[in-house]
């Protein structure tokens, strides 16, 4: 079934709007139906050995590690994270902005290093998570309950219906980038040299740690936090925050997880303008590394394009959709209180 007009649940462009505040002319609904799940036994049993894997490597990085292999763990967790969230997220999935080759090049190493499946299948997947959003077609929906959209979702068979409606996504985009096409070919080959090989050798070899140490620490410890900080954006973002953009969905904005995510936490508004490249509205940098990342590209002109909502637009939602937990829009605002007024500070006063 092709994705129609009729069948969206969330928008994912700016083309599935119909309305002037950029929202679906349909109000979204949330569903999960109550079809037994097919468990995946590989998938249970791989990543309960990773979770213990990394609670040992938590450990390690705490007790036993040599410095160096910390502060490298820390680098490959930002690479690895740019990768998802500058790469995966923002360029491919939503295509917020573009890339000239040298650095898709740098996002795809990084996206490897993540090893959250090719970055082909990232984007597959998460374009249905905006379209189809809370509903059976949504692969990690948020309405069966945070351990599914956390982690469950990749311990069983995916939904039919995301399978039949994924059939009508258009990823022309994305299959038209040799170097997406090579990463996923070789992705087999790629991800565990990027992901478990490198992180383990450099430590041993240019400073000496043991082998265990390099494996727990910088290769499963890093892999299991990012990925948990990852999927917290599909369970706790999707529970708990305030909803000043649109108050009808779940997805919320969430200060704690933007920190650990790079600048991914502000869900609310990243789910109703998905294709803005902050992700967050102007103002959320301080906590959104990865916009910073992408400024600075586009400082040398390998970032370009960067598409953002203009604050009318931003303003007439958060008036018509929003729980009203919108901060002031600026000096004078009904909302500012009395003493805030009192308390600020003029500089070169004047009365005009
Ligand atoms: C991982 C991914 O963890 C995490 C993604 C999180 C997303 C978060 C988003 C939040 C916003 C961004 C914030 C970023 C913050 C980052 C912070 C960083 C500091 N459309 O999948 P299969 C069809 S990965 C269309 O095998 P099963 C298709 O025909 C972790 N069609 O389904 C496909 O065949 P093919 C490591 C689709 O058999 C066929 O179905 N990876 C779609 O039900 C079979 O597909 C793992 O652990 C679609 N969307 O298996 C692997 N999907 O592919 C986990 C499927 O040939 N995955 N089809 O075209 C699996 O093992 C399996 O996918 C499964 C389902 C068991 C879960
Ligand atoms: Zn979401
Ligand atoms: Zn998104």
């Amino acid at each position: 079934m092709a994705p129609n007009a009729s069948d969206l649940n969330g928008v994912l462009f700016e083309t599935d709007a119909g309305t002037p505040d950029m929202a679906l002319p349909t109000p979204a609904r949330q569903q999960a139906d109550n079809r037994p799940k097919q468990y995946v036994w590989r998938n249970i049993i791989l990543f309960a050995y990773l979770h213990l894997a990394a609670l040992y490597g938590g450990y390690l990085f705490l007790f036993s590690a040599k410095w160096q292999t910390d502060i490298f763990a820390y680098i490959l967790y930002v690479m690895s994270g740019l990768g998802i969230t500058a790469g995966a997220h923002r360029l491919w999935a939503h295509k917020s902005y573009k890339a000239k080759w040298p650095l898709r090049v740098i996002l795809v190493i990084f996206n490897t290093i993540a090893f959250q499946d090719s970055a082909l299948d990232w984007a597959r997947d998460h374009r249905m998570h905006h379209k189809y959003s809370e509903t059976d077609a949504d692969p990690h929906n948020a309405t069966r309950g945070f351990f599914f959209s956390h982690i469950g979702w990749l311990l069983v068979r995916k939904h039919p219906d995301l399978k039949e409606k994924g059939k009508g996504l258009d990823l022309s985009d994305l299959y038209a980038d040799p170097i997406l096409r090579f990463q996923k070919k070789y992705y087999l080959l790629l991800m565990p040299l990027a992901c478990f090989v490198m992180p383990t050798l450099v430590p041993v070899y240019l400073w000496g740690e043991s082998w265990g140490n390099a494996f727990f620490v910088a290769a499963m410890f890093r892999y299991a936090f990012i990925l948990n900080v990852t999927w917290l954006v599909n369970s706790a973002a999707h529970k708990w925050g305030d909803k000043p953009y649109d108050k009808s969905i779940k997805p919320s904005e969430n200060m704690s997880v933007a920190l650990f995510a790079l600048g991914e936490g502000f869900h609310n508004y990243h789910h109703t303008f998905p294709w803005d490249y902050k992700t967050a509205e102007l103002g959320n940098n301080r906590l959104n590394f990865t916009t910073s990342f992408i400024n600075f590209f586009g400082k040398l002109g390998w970032a370009y394009d960067m598409k953002t909502v203009s604050e009318e637009i931003v303003q007439n939602r958060v008036k018509r959709t929003g729980d009203g937990t919108h901060y002031l829009w600026g000096w004078g605002d009904s909302k500012m209180p009395q003493e805030d007024i009192n308390a600020a500070i003029t500089i070169n006063p004047k009365d005009d």
